[in-house]
C-alpha cells in the first residue's frame, strides 16, 4: 500500500495545549509520524510519497472561505500583536449570541474560530496544515486513479475541524476534504467510517445535512470524554441526510470484544448503504496504552480491525487522525494496514 507523506507536515511543531488546568506539550507531535514511516519501512508496507500540489478548491466545498482565510493568516496576525509562543484562544462566543460580529483582535478570532484550547498555532503550522491537507487529496486521487487503498499520513488530523472551527488537534478535515473529491470525481456514494476513540464532531457536521456521503462513527460516549457536545446515538443527520449519520458511542473501558461488536454493526449499516469508497477515519487512540483515552484495545487487535475493514471489499482510503502513544503509534498503524492487505 503507498502512504502519502510530505515532510512539511512536521513544520506544526512545538506547539503548547490547555490540559487538565495546566499549560503542556502538545500531545499532537512529530514524532508521531516518525514512528509511523520508520514502521512502515521495517515491515515493508511500500512506499512513501510526497504529495502532490494540491489547491484549496475543494477544501473552499467543505470549510467557509473566512475561517480558511483566518487559518492560513492566524500565526502572523499572533506576531504582528507581538506575541511570541502558542496562539492559543482564551474567549469564546456564546452559544446562539454575536452571530454578526467580526472582531479584529487576534485573540477574538482565536475563540470565533475554535471550539477548545488544544488546538494551537506556531510558526509552522499553516505550511503543515496545507500539507497534511495536499497528502489526503493526493491519496483520494489515486484511488481515483485506480489503486484498491492507499493511506494519508495526516498531521495534523482533520475530524475536529468543522465548517468554521478548529478543535482537537484539527484544522482542515482531511477526510471530509478527501470525500469531497472522491464525490467530485464521480463516485456516487462514499462513507466515512470513524474509528478514532474521539467522536468526529467536525465531520458530522459537515455532512449532516446530506445523503451523498454517510458517517458511521465508534467512539467514546461523549457524555465521558472529547469533544462533550456531539457524537450521541440520537444524532441521525437532517434534512436530506437523515439516517446517514450514525454514531455509536461507548463506554470507559471498553474491551476489544464490545468494540468489535460495534464496528460489525458499523459495517452491515456500510453494506446496506453500497459506498463506492469507504474512507477510513484512522485513529488508534482506542489502545489501552493511549495517554489520553479509556479503552482497552491492545497490539493484536489493531490487525483484525484490518481484516474486518478488508471484508466490504470496496475501495479504502485510511486518513489518519489520532493515537498519543507514540512508540506503539506505528505498530498499531501498520498493523490496521498490514492486517486490511492480508485480507484482501
Ligand atoms: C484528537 B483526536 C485537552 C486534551 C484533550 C482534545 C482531544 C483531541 C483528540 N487538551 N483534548 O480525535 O485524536
Ligand atoms: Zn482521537
Amino acid at each position: 500500500m503507498k502512504t502519502i507523506f510530505s515532510p512539511k507536515q512536521q513544520e506544526h511543531q512545538g506547539q503548547c495545549e490547555f490540559y487538565n488546568g495546566a499549560v503542556v506539550e502538545g500531545y499532537e507531535n512529530t514524532s508521531r509520524a516518525t514512528f509511523i514511516t520508520s514502521r512502515i519501512e521495517e515491515v515493508r508496507l511500500g512506499p512513501v510519497l510526497d504529495p502532490r500540489p494540491q489547491s484549496l478548491d475543494t477544501a473552499k466545498r467543505i470549510h467557509s472561505t473566512a475561517y480558511l482565510d483566518f487559518t492560513a493568516s492566524a500565526w502572523r496576525l499572533w506576531r504582528e500583536a507581538g506575541r511570541t509562543g502558542t496562539a492559543l484562544p482564551y474567549a469564546w462566543p456564546a452559544r446562539g449570541r454575536y452571530k454578526d460580529v467580526a472582531p479584529d483582535s487576534i485573540d477574538a478570532l482565536l475563540g470565533l474560530y475554535s471550539i477548545d484550547a488544544s488546538t494551537g498555532f506556531v510558526e509552522g503550522t499553516w505550511e503543515a496544515v496545507k500539507a497534511s491537507h495536499d497528502s489526503a487529496l493526493t491519496a483520494a486521487d489515486l484511488i481515483i486513479e485506480g489503486e484498491q487503498a492507499c493511506f494519508a499520513l495526516c498531521r495534523p488530523p482533520g475530524h475536529h475541524a468543522g465548517i468554521d472551527f478548529n478543535g482537537g488537534y484539527c484544522f482542515i478535515n482531511n477526510a471530509a476534504v478527501a470525500a469531497q473529491r472522491l464525490m467530485d470525481a464521480g463516485a456516487s456514494r462514499v462513507t466515512i467510517l470513524d474509528i478514532d476513540y474521539h467522536h468526529g464532531n467536525g465531520t458530522q457536521e459537515i455532512f449532516y445535512m446530506r445523503d451523498d456521503v454517510q458517517v458511521v462513527s465508534l467512539h467514546a460516549d461523549p457524555r465521558n470524554d472529547y469533544p462533550f457536545f456531539a457524537g450521541y446515538a440520537d444524532e441521525r443527520g437532517s434534512g436530506s441526510g437523515e439516517g446517514f449519520n450514525l454514531n455509536l458511542p461507548l463506554p470507559d473501558g471498553t474491551d476489544w470484544t464490545q468494540w468489535e461488536s460495534a464496528l460489525e454493526f458499523a459495517l452491515g449499516s456500510i453494506r446496506q448503504r453500497g459506498p463506492d469508497v469507504v474512507v477510513i477515519s484512522l485513529g488508534v487512540d482506542t489502545f489501552e496504552g493511549d495517554p489520553i483515552s479509556r479503552f482497552r484495545l491492545s497490539h493484536s487487535h489493531f490487525p483484525l480491525i484490518g481484516a474486518h475493514l478488508a471484508g466490504l471489499g470496496t475501495k479504502t482510503l485510511f486518513v489518519l487522525e489520532g493515537g498519543y502513544a507514540v512508540e506503539d503509534i506505528g505498530v498499531n498503524v501498520v498493523g490496521v494496514l498490514s492486517g486490511f492487505e492480508d485480507a484482501i
